[in-house]
């Protein structure tokens, strides 16, 4: 199928959803008493590889009983401390002057959430943005106060920028090229979900963002619904990739919304989709989402193939390739 003839199929489901409001919210409010199977349950997904080790952290927390918002800070802390994750925390690629800079966001079954931007020299971004959501009443600190907020809170400052990091970013100001690379580039954000014995919700999102971006540039990863978003109503959406496109649609809000009105997460990610490829050049830029719904069904799309997640769900965590609207 032409990826246009892809498009305008894709954007029916839109279309449809629309007229279907009333009726299926209805029907989604219905399967939500509850009803849900509980083998399904608890389930982890998130983005990339580094999801792997994420999910297991995640899935040992919610198997001890913790309440999915502990868990998704629990499992990103993972990638963060891992300085071979080079989107994320320690040894994430650092922006064209050489500095790391991180955005993170969390949010909870209640609606609560918090979020941290531009934040340097703090290796999990993550547990002060929840400290954000638990201890203030901001949702979003960034720069300068974030630090200071997150020294006051008792975190420690380091170097975030590895020996590894250095070299790749001193090679990069060699030609000082600012072109992501679909896929090996320079991003590799992870987002998670989860959803707990109780059938709740949570969802965390950090990064080191694009590599080599401008120095003060932030991008979805740490603006609540933008980046991620969850309604313990519906279900759960994270991003990854170029985040302006991210931002441009307010993507994981879209996708929840969408499947507030009847969409299943796959559909709802393939729309999500759509409306980036509609109005964006897509073709050097990938993005990926991922969503979960009440049920423990999930679903996921990006633009170029590429985009894996890792799913820890009925004992088993494994590594699924996604789908994608422009095909190999
Ligand atoms: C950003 N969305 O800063 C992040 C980067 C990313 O996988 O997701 N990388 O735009």
């Amino acid at each position: 199928m032409s990826e246009r003839r892809n498009f305008i199929k894709k954007s029916a489901i839109g279309a449809l959803g629309a007229f279907l409001l009333p009726k299926s919210t209805q029907a989604i409010m219905n399967t939500n008493n509850n009803t849900h199977s509980a083998k399904e349950f608890p389930m982890v997904i998130s983005t990339w590889r580094h999801g792997l080790a994420a999910n297991d952290a995640a899935m040992n927390s919610l198997l001890n009983g913790d309440k999915a918002i502990d868990s998704v800070e629990i499992g990103v802390r993972v990638p963060e401390a891992d300085p071979e994750s080079n989107s994320v925390g320690y040894g994430g690629w650092p922006d064209r002057d050489g500095h790391v800079t991180l955005d993170a966001c969390i949010m909870d079954e209640t609606g609560n959430c918090g979020s941290v931007s531009f934040l340097q020299n703090i290796k999990h971004p993550i547990s002060v943005a929840r400290k954000v959501m638990d201890e203030t009443p901001h949702v979003m600190l960034s720069g300068k106060g974030a630090l200071q907020f997150a020294l006051e809170k008792g975190f420690e400052e380091e170097n975030l920028l590895t020996k590894k990091g250095e070299k790749r970013w001193r090679k990069w100001l060699e030609t000082s090229e600012y072109k992501p690379i679909i896929n090996v580039e320079n991003h590799d954000t992870i987002g998670l979900l989860a959803l707990d014995k109780k059938g709740d919700i949570s969802g965390a999102c950090t990064t080191s963002g694009l590599a080599w971006k401008l120095h003060g540039r932030v991008g979805d990863s740490p603006v609540i619904g933008a980046g991620m978003f969850v309604d313990n109503e519906i279900g759960g959406c994270c991003a990854t990739g170029v985040g302006e496109a991210v931002l441009k649609t307010l993507g994981s809000f879209l996708i929840v919304e969408l499947m507030r009105q009847g969409a299943t997460p796959q559909e709802a990610c393939e729309e999500g989709i759509a409306r980036i490829v509609k109005n964006q050049n897509y073709k050097d830029m990938q993005i990926g989402y991922l969503a979960i719904n009440k049920k423990g069904e999930h679903g996921s799309y990006a633009v170029h193939p590429g985009f894996n997640y890792a799913l820890h769900q009925n004992g088993e965590n494994k590594l699924i390739d996604s789908n994608s609207f422009i095909k190999k």
